[in-house]
């Protein structure tokens, strides 16, 4: 709709680079819209009840108040616009994007990224050419083995990590997040892919999306960890299929040892 567009606009909001970014930012605006129009309704009234019950036309205060259903009705009103809100767009799109029954199956060959967060940084693991990441466990967590991979399983070998802070992901294609930290709580957030997501130390936490348009997004960390927080950024660029298969063969091919990142 036009009007929610100019709106947007209005409201400065960041590009949109994911599927489900559109939706997401028009419910905002509907609840904009109707927090604006309370504000407006119940400030003209408060106005009105200011003029209509002034001291100089009502000397002795009324042990009884006004009589009117007016503000019921408005209240019902309000109520009934927030169900319609949660009911009809609020819940279904975060079952779109959050539920786990509506995450990409194996026939939308999804990419598959295991990203461990930690103070202050993000490392992003692929599984390669076979689509299988090799075992991990919590005993093989060391300062060169983030992801704690198991590097005798044969899954492991053609996995690969990304340099530190940067990662990539093909445009049209669903891409599915495994999130864990190696620490403290961080929460991977990227403004134009609407995708936020806390990181817990001993959870693997997963996400999707779509992404849609081609570019260069700043990942930051929204959940203040540490003294560096603020320069906890990454960078998640988003390639067409064939430049994301270039780039794949190409820091595959630089991957020496599994657990090592490489720039
Ligand atoms: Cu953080």
């Amino acid at each position: 709709m036009e009007l929610v567009d100019k709106i947007k606009d209005l409201m400065s909001f960041p590009p949109v680079a994911s599927e489900h970014g559109k939706s997401m930012d028009d419910f905002i605006v509907y609840v904009h819209v109707l927090m604006a129009v309370l504000f407006v309704g119940w400030f003209a009234y408060f106005l009105y009840a200011l003029f209509r019950f002034r001291h100089v036309k009502n000397p002795k205060a009324s042990y009884t108040g006004a009589q009117t259903s007016f503000s019921t009705y408005a209240e019902v009103a309000v109520a009934v616009a927030e169900v319609i809100l949660l009911v009809s767009l609020a819940i279904p799109l975060w079952a779109t994007v959050v539920d786990s029954d509506k995450f990409p199956t194996e026939k939308d060959k999804p990419l598959v990224i295991k990203v461990t967060a930690q103070q202050f940084a993000w490392n992003a693991r692929y599984p390669g050419k076979d689509g299988a990441f090799g075992k991990q466990d919590i005993k093989f967590v060391a300062p060169d083995n983030k992801f704690g991979v198991d590097k005798n399983d044969p899954n492991t070998k053609d996995d690969f990590e990304s340099a530190i802070n940067l990662m990539h992901v093909p445009s049209d294609r669903k891409v599915i997040i495994h999130l864990s930290s190696l620490d403290v709580i961080h929460c991977f957030k990227v403004v134009p892919l609407r995708i936020t997501q806390d990181a817990i130390p001993g959870l693997m936490i997963p996400m999707h999306f779509k992404a849609v348009k081609e570019g260069k997004y700043m990942i930051t960390c929204a959940q203040l960890c540490g003294n560096g927080h603020a320069t906890m950024r990454g960078n998640i660029t988003v390639l067409s299929q064939s430049d994301y298969d270039k780039w794949e063969a190409d820091i595959a091919a630089k991957a020496k040892d599994t657990a090592t990142s490489f720039e």
